[in-house]
Protein backbone atom coordinates (compact mmCIF):
# COMPACT_ATOMS: atom_id res chain seq x y z
CA UNK A 1 0.00 0.00 0.00
CA UNK A 2 1.22 4.06 -0.86
CA UNK A 3 2.19 5.69 2.09
CA UNK A 4 -0.56 8.15 1.21
CA UNK A 5 -3.77 5.80 1.02
CA UNK A 6 -1.86 4.07 3.84
CA UNK A 7 -2.16 7.01 5.93
CA UNK A 8 -5.87 7.97 4.59
CA UNK A 9 -6.84 4.18 5.74
CA UNK A 10 -5.09 4.69 9.23
CA UNK A 11 -7.18 8.15 9.89
CA UNK A 12 -10.26 6.91 8.46
CA UNK A 13 -9.97 3.83 10.93
CA UNK A 14 -8.77 5.93 13.36
CA UNK A 15 -12.01 8.36 13.06
CA UNK A 16 -14.07 5.24 12.84
CA UNK A 17 -12.86 3.88 16.09
CA UNK A 18 -13.34 7.29 17.99
CA UNK A 19 -16.48 7.77 16.30
CA UNK A 20 -17.53 4.33 17.34
CA UNK A 21 -16.35 5.02 20.99
CA UNK A 22 -17.73 8.11 21.35
CA UNK A 23 -21.16 6.77 20.04
CA UNK A 24 -20.46 4.27 22.58
CA UNK A 25 -20.04 6.44 25.04
CA UNK A 26 -22.69 8.63 24.46
CA UNK A 27 -24.99 5.70 24.32
CA UNK A 28 -23.75 4.79 27.34
CA UNK A 29 -24.38 8.03 28.82
CA UNK A 30 -28.10 8.52 27.90
CA UNK A 31 -29.14 5.43 28.39
CA UNK A 32 -32.05 5.51 31.09
CA UNK A 33 -31.39 3.10 34.11
CA UNK A 34 -32.96 -0.44 33.53
CA UNK A 35 -34.62 -1.42 36.58
CA UNK A 36 -34.99 -5.11 36.66
CA UNK A 37 -38.32 -6.06 38.14
CA UNK A 38 -38.34 -9.93 39.22
CA UNK A 39 -41.91 -11.27 38.29
CA UNK A 40 -43.96 -11.88 41.34
CA UNK A 41 -43.89 -15.40 42.31
CA UNK A 42 -47.36 -16.91 41.30
CA UNK A 43 -48.86 -18.58 44.32
CA UNK A 44 -50.35 -21.96 41.96
CA UNK A 45 -53.77 -22.39 42.61
CA UNK A 46 -53.98 -26.14 43.91
CA UNK A 47 -56.05 -28.13 43.94
CA UNK A 48 -58.47 -27.34 41.14
CA UNK A 49 -60.25 -29.24 38.49
CA UNK A 50 -62.33 -28.27 35.22
CA UNK A 51 -64.01 -29.82 32.55
CA UNK A 52 -66.17 -29.23 29.18
CA UNK A 53 -69.29 -28.45 29.55
CA UNK A 54 -70.99 -28.20 32.56
CA UNK A 55 -70.92 -31.40 34.28
CA UNK A 56 -71.62 -30.49 37.78
CA UNK A 57 -71.32 -34.16 39.51
CA UNK A 58 -68.22 -34.91 37.62
CA UNK A 59 -66.38 -31.93 39.12
CA UNK A 60 -67.99 -32.81 42.60
CA UNK A 61 -66.78 -36.36 42.44
CA UNK A 62 -62.92 -34.72 40.86
CA UNK A 63 -62.95 -32.29 43.87
CA UNK A 64 -63.71 -34.83 46.52
CA UNK A 65 -61.16 -37.24 45.81
CA UNK A 66 -58.46 -34.10 45.31
CA UNK A 67 -59.37 -32.42 48.72
CA UNK A 68 -59.35 -35.97 50.35
CA UNK A 69 -55.09 -35.47 49.26
CA UNK A 70 -55.94 -38.27 46.38
CA UNK A 71 -53.84 -37.72 42.77
CA UNK A 72 -54.95 -35.58 39.72
CA UNK A 73 -55.08 -39.18 37.83
CA UNK A 74 -57.70 -40.67 40.01
CA UNK A 75 -59.73 -37.88 40.01
CA UNK A 76 -60.26 -37.42 36.69
CA UNK A 77 -60.81 -40.81 36.27
CA UNK A 78 -63.58 -41.03 38.96
CA UNK A 79 -64.85 -37.64 37.67
CA UNK A 80 -65.80 -38.81 34.60
CA UNK A 81 -66.56 -41.91 35.19
CA UNK A 82 -69.89 -40.01 36.53
CA UNK A 83 -70.93 -39.25 33.22
CA UNK A 84 -70.14 -42.41 31.42
CA UNK A 85 -72.76 -44.03 33.84
CA UNK A 86 -74.84 -41.25 33.66
CA UNK A 87 -77.61 -42.48 30.71
CA UNK A 88 -79.28 -38.98 30.56
CA UNK A 89 -75.60 -37.77 28.59
CA UNK A 90 -76.14 -39.44 25.55
CA UNK A 91 -72.77 -38.46 23.99
CA UNK A 92 -70.53 -40.42 26.84
CA UNK A 93 -70.36 -43.91 27.88
CA UNK A 94 -73.62 -45.90 28.65
CA UNK A 95 -76.59 -43.90 27.17
CA UNK A 96 -74.61 -42.67 24.44
CA UNK A 97 -75.79 -42.86 20.64
CA UNK A 98 -75.26 -45.33 18.94
CA UNK A 99 -73.31 -45.65 15.60
CA UNK A 100 -75.12 -45.80 12.06
CA UNK A 101 -75.51 -49.64 12.47
CA UNK A 102 -77.42 -49.00 16.04
CA UNK A 103 -73.85 -50.37 17.81
CA UNK A 104 -72.63 -48.17 20.72
CA UNK A 105 -68.79 -47.55 20.14
CA UNK A 106 -66.73 -45.44 22.87
CA UNK A 107 -63.64 -43.72 23.03
CA UNK A 108 -61.50 -42.83 25.83
CA UNK A 109 -57.68 -41.96 26.80
CA UNK A 110 -55.79 -40.61 30.54
CA UNK A 111 -52.64 -39.13 30.80
CA UNK A 112 -50.89 -38.89 33.69
CA UNK A 113 -48.04 -36.07 35.50
CA UNK A 114 -45.35 -38.43 33.74
CA UNK A 115 -46.65 -38.53 30.33
CA UNK A 116 -48.21 -41.49 30.76
CA UNK A 117 -51.17 -42.61 28.66
CA UNK A 118 -53.90 -44.97 27.59
CA UNK A 119 -56.53 -45.19 25.36
CA UNK A 120 -59.16 -47.36 24.27
CA UNK A 121 -60.92 -46.18 20.67
CA UNK A 122 -64.45 -47.98 19.41
CA UNK A 123 -65.02 -50.17 21.83
CA UNK A 124 -68.17 -52.02 22.73
CA UNK A 125 -70.16 -53.38 25.35
CA UNK A 126 -67.93 -51.67 28.50
CA UNK A 127 -69.60 -49.19 30.55
CA UNK A 128 -66.05 -47.51 31.50
CA UNK A 129 -63.96 -46.93 28.91
CA UNK A 130 -61.75 -44.75 30.58
CA UNK A 131 -60.72 -47.14 33.46
CA UNK A 132 -59.90 -49.44 30.74
CA UNK A 133 -58.12 -47.04 29.25
CA UNK A 134 -56.47 -46.84 32.66
CA UNK A 135 -55.70 -50.01 32.20
CA UNK A 136 -53.76 -50.34 28.92
CA UNK A 137 -51.74 -47.24 30.61
CA UNK A 138 -50.85 -49.46 33.66
CA UNK A 139 -51.42 -52.76 32.79
CA UNK A 140 -49.39 -52.93 29.18
CA UNK A 141 -46.39 -51.79 27.21
CA UNK A 142 -49.24 -50.22 24.60
CA UNK A 143 -51.06 -47.27 24.61
CA UNK A 144 -54.32 -47.96 22.06
CA UNK A 145 -56.56 -50.55 22.16
CA UNK A 146 -59.21 -50.83 19.77
CA UNK A 147 -62.51 -52.54 19.01
CA UNK A 148 -62.52 -55.99 19.65
CA UNK A 149 -59.07 -56.62 20.85
CA UNK A 150 -60.28 -53.43 23.76
CA UNK A 151 -63.39 -55.31 24.68
CA UNK A 152 -61.23 -58.74 25.37
CA UNK A 153 -58.52 -56.70 27.38
CA UNK A 154 -61.29 -55.32 29.39
CA UNK A 155 -62.68 -58.72 29.95
CA UNK A 156 -59.93 -60.06 30.98
CA UNK A 157 -59.07 -56.94 33.31
CA UNK A 158 -62.36 -58.05 35.11
CA UNK A 159 -64.87 -55.15 33.45
CA UNK A 160 -68.31 -56.74 32.44
CA UNK A 161 -70.39 -56.95 29.53
CA UNK A 162 -73.25 -54.53 29.42
CA UNK A 163 -75.84 -53.51 27.06
CA UNK A 164 -74.91 -49.90 26.31
CA UNK A 165 -78.10 -48.98 24.06
CA UNK A 166 -81.23 -47.19 26.14
CA UNK A 167 -84.60 -47.06 25.65
CA UNK A 168 -84.32 -43.35 24.77
CA UNK A 169 -81.52 -43.77 22.44
CA UNK A 170 -82.86 -46.96 20.89
CA UNK A 171 -86.05 -44.79 19.63
CA UNK A 172 -84.12 -41.62 18.53
CA UNK A 173 -81.86 -44.63 16.59
CA UNK A 174 -84.57 -46.30 15.03
CA UNK A 175 -86.48 -42.30 14.07
CA UNK A 176 -83.08 -41.21 12.67
CA UNK A 177 -83.29 -44.50 10.47
CA UNK A 178 -86.71 -43.08 8.90
CA UNK A 179 -85.05 -39.92 7.52
CA UNK A 180 -81.29 -40.87 7.23
CA UNK A 181 -80.21 -40.32 4.08
CA UNK A 182 -76.58 -42.20 5.21
CA UNK A 183 -74.94 -38.82 4.41
CA UNK A 184 -71.44 -38.22 6.24
CA UNK A 185 -72.45 -35.11 7.86
CA UNK A 186 -70.34 -33.18 10.46
CA UNK A 187 -73.06 -31.68 12.89
CA UNK A 188 -72.57 -29.04 15.57
CA UNK A 189 -75.17 -30.30 17.61
CA UNK A 190 -73.55 -32.97 19.13
CA UNK A 191 -71.89 -32.14 22.25
CA UNK A 192 -71.10 -33.23 25.93
CA UNK A 193 -68.19 -35.42 25.31
CA UNK A 194 -66.03 -34.87 29.00
CA UNK A 195 -62.84 -33.41 28.75
CA UNK A 196 -61.24 -33.01 32.47
CA UNK A 197 -58.16 -31.95 33.39
CA UNK A 198 -56.84 -31.82 37.36
CA UNK A 199 -54.08 -30.26 39.49
CA UNK A 200 -53.63 -32.39 42.88
CA UNK A 201 -52.27 -30.57 46.05
CA UNK A 202 -48.71 -31.96 45.03
CA UNK A 203 -49.11 -29.68 42.19
CA UNK A 204 -49.34 -32.71 39.43
CA UNK A 205 -51.71 -32.68 36.50
CA UNK A 206 -53.92 -35.52 35.29
CA UNK A 207 -55.97 -35.49 32.30
CA UNK A 208 -58.56 -37.85 30.78
CA UNK A 209 -61.61 -37.49 27.77
CA UNK A 210 -64.32 -39.37 27.25
CA UNK A 211 -67.23 -40.15 24.49
CA UNK A 212 -69.60 -41.82 22.15
CA UNK A 213 -68.24 -39.93 19.38
CA UNK A 214 -70.58 -38.35 16.60
CA UNK A 215 -74.01 -39.83 16.83
CA UNK A 216 -74.97 -42.29 14.11
CA UNK A 217 -71.14 -42.14 12.84
CA UNK A 218 -70.43 -44.40 10.15
CA UNK A 219 -69.10 -47.79 11.96
CA UNK A 220 -65.58 -47.58 12.87
CA UNK A 221 -65.15 -44.06 12.95
CA UNK A 222 -62.65 -42.58 15.50
CA UNK A 223 -62.83 -38.90 17.13
CA UNK A 224 -60.24 -36.66 18.87
CA UNK A 225 -61.30 -37.39 22.37
CA UNK A 226 -59.41 -40.70 22.59
CA UNK A 227 -55.94 -39.45 20.31
CA UNK A 228 -53.72 -38.26 22.99
CA UNK A 229 -52.28 -34.87 21.53
CA UNK A 230 -55.42 -34.23 19.54
CA UNK A 231 -58.43 -34.56 22.15
CA UNK A 232 -56.30 -34.35 25.55
CA UNK A 233 -52.76 -33.44 26.38
CA UNK A 234 -50.41 -33.02 29.95
CA UNK A 235 -47.58 -31.70 30.41
CA UNK A 236 -46.55 -31.77 34.03
CA UNK A 237 -44.13 -28.71 33.62
CA UNK A 238 -46.32 -26.61 31.29
CA UNK A 239 -50.55 -27.76 31.37
CA UNK A 240 -53.25 -29.27 29.93
CA UNK A 241 -55.69 -29.11 27.16
CA UNK A 242 -59.04 -31.09 25.94
CA UNK A 243 -61.28 -30.61 23.12
CA UNK A 244 -64.89 -30.71 22.56
CA UNK A 245 -66.61 -30.81 19.17
CA UNK A 246 -65.78 -32.45 15.69
CA UNK A 247 -63.07 -34.50 16.31
CA UNK A 248 -61.49 -34.59 12.36
CA UNK A 249 -60.86 -30.78 13.03
CA UNK A 250 -59.26 -30.97 16.50
CA UNK A 251 -57.55 -34.29 15.00
CA UNK A 252 -56.03 -32.14 11.70
CA UNK A 253 -54.32 -29.57 13.71
CA UNK A 254 -53.46 -31.57 16.97
CA UNK A 255 -55.04 -29.75 18.96
CA UNK A 256 -54.69 -29.87 22.59
CA UNK A 257 -50.60 -30.47 21.67
CA UNK A 258 -50.84 -27.19 20.08
CA UNK A 259 -52.24 -25.64 22.94
CA UNK A 260 -49.74 -27.39 25.70
CA UNK A 261 -46.94 -25.81 23.23
CA UNK A 262 -48.14 -22.72 22.90
CA UNK A 263 -48.55 -22.54 27.26
CA UNK A 264 -44.99 -23.64 27.17
CA UNK A 265 -44.27 -20.66 24.72
CA UNK A 266 -45.73 -18.11 27.10
CA UNK A 267 -49.29 -17.61 26.55
CA UNK A 268 -52.03 -17.97 29.02
CA UNK A 269 -54.38 -20.76 28.88
CA UNK A 270 -57.02 -17.97 27.35
CA UNK A 271 -55.03 -16.83 24.58
CA UNK A 272 -53.28 -20.64 23.64
CA UNK A 273 -57.23 -21.73 23.33
CA UNK A 274 -57.91 -18.42 21.19
CA UNK A 275 -54.96 -19.39 18.82
CA UNK A 276 -55.79 -22.83 18.62
CA UNK A 277 -59.60 -21.85 17.45
CA UNK A 278 -57.71 -19.48 15.17
CA UNK A 279 -55.66 -22.18 13.35
CA UNK A 280 -58.33 -23.77 12.44
CA UNK A 281 -60.69 -21.59 11.46
CA UNK A 282 -57.70 -20.45 9.11
CA UNK A 283 -57.91 -23.88 7.08
CA UNK A 284 -61.71 -23.64 7.15
CA UNK A 285 -62.24 -19.98 6.30
CA UNK A 286 -65.77 -20.75 4.98
CA UNK A 287 -66.87 -23.35 7.06
CA UNK A 288 -69.55 -22.47 9.89
CA UNK A 289 -71.11 -25.56 10.42
CA UNK A 290 -68.88 -27.29 12.96
CA UNK A 291 -68.03 -26.59 17.16
CA UNK A 292 -64.81 -27.06 18.78
CA UNK A 293 -64.48 -25.95 22.21
CA UNK A 294 -60.95 -26.10 23.64
CA UNK A 295 -60.29 -25.72 27.53
CA UNK A 296 -56.60 -25.70 28.95
CA UNK A 297 -55.04 -25.20 32.25
CA UNK A 298 -51.42 -24.15 33.11
CA UNK A 299 -48.92 -25.07 35.89
CA UNK A 300 -50.31 -22.20 38.55
CA UNK A 301 -53.54 -23.42 37.86
CA UNK A 302 -54.61 -20.75 35.68
CA UNK A 303 -57.55 -21.75 33.28
CA UNK A 304 -59.35 -20.64 29.60
CA UNK A 305 -61.56 -21.86 26.98
CA UNK A 306 -62.30 -20.89 23.54
CA UNK A 307 -64.96 -22.42 21.11
CA UNK A 308 -66.07 -22.06 17.23
CA UNK A 309 -69.78 -20.76 17.95
CA UNK A 310 -71.15 -19.69 21.00
CA UNK A 311 -72.46 -21.74 23.71
CA UNK A 312 -69.15 -23.67 24.97
CA UNK A 313 -68.70 -23.81 28.63
CA UNK A 314 -66.65 -25.48 30.96
CA UNK A 315 -67.15 -26.03 34.97
CA UNK A 316 -64.51 -25.11 37.50
CA UNK A 317 -64.10 -26.33 40.85
CA UNK A 318 -60.89 -24.65 43.14
CA UNK A 319 -60.92 -23.82 46.55
CA UNK A 320 -62.56 -20.51 45.43
CA UNK A 321 -65.65 -22.45 44.20
CA UNK A 322 -67.82 -24.40 41.93
CA UNK A 323 -67.85 -21.81 38.75
CA UNK A 324 -69.31 -22.61 35.31
CA UNK A 325 -67.39 -20.53 33.16
CA UNK A 326 -68.81 -19.65 29.68
CA UNK A 327 -66.30 -18.60 27.67
CA UNK A 328 -66.45 -16.15 24.01
CA UNK A 329 -66.17 -17.76 20.53
CA UNK A 330 -64.75 -16.93 17.20
CA UNK A 331 -68.43 -16.23 15.90
CA UNK A 332 -69.86 -14.24 18.20
C1 LIG B 1 -65.69 -36.70 18.54
N1 LIG B 1 -64.93 -34.87 19.86
O1 LIG B 1 -65.91 -37.90 18.53
C2 LIG B 1 -65.89 -35.94 19.82
C3 LIG B 1 -67.31 -35.49 19.90
C4 LIG B 1 -67.56 -34.44 20.93
O2 LIG B 1 -68.97 -33.17 22.17
O3 LIG B 1 -66.69 -33.85 21.49
N2 LIG B 1 -68.77 -34.12 21.23
O4 LIG B 1 -65.34 -36.09 17.52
Amino acid sequence: MKRRNFLKNSSLTAAGLVSASAMVACKTETKPEETVVAPAPVKPIKPIVVCTWNFLNATDKAWQVLKSGGSSLDAVEQGVMVEEADVTNETVGKGGRPDRDGNVTLDACIMDKDGNCGSVVCMQNIAHPVSVARKVMEETPHIILAGKGAEKFAYEQGFKKENLLTESTRKQYQEWLKTSKYETIINIENHDTIGMLAIDEKGDIAGACTTSGMAYKIAGRVGDSPIIGAGLFVDNEVGGATATGVGEEVIRTVGSFLIVELMRQGKSPQEACEEGVKRIMQKNKDRKDFQIGFLAINKNGETGGYCVHPGFTYREYSEKGHENKEVTSFYS
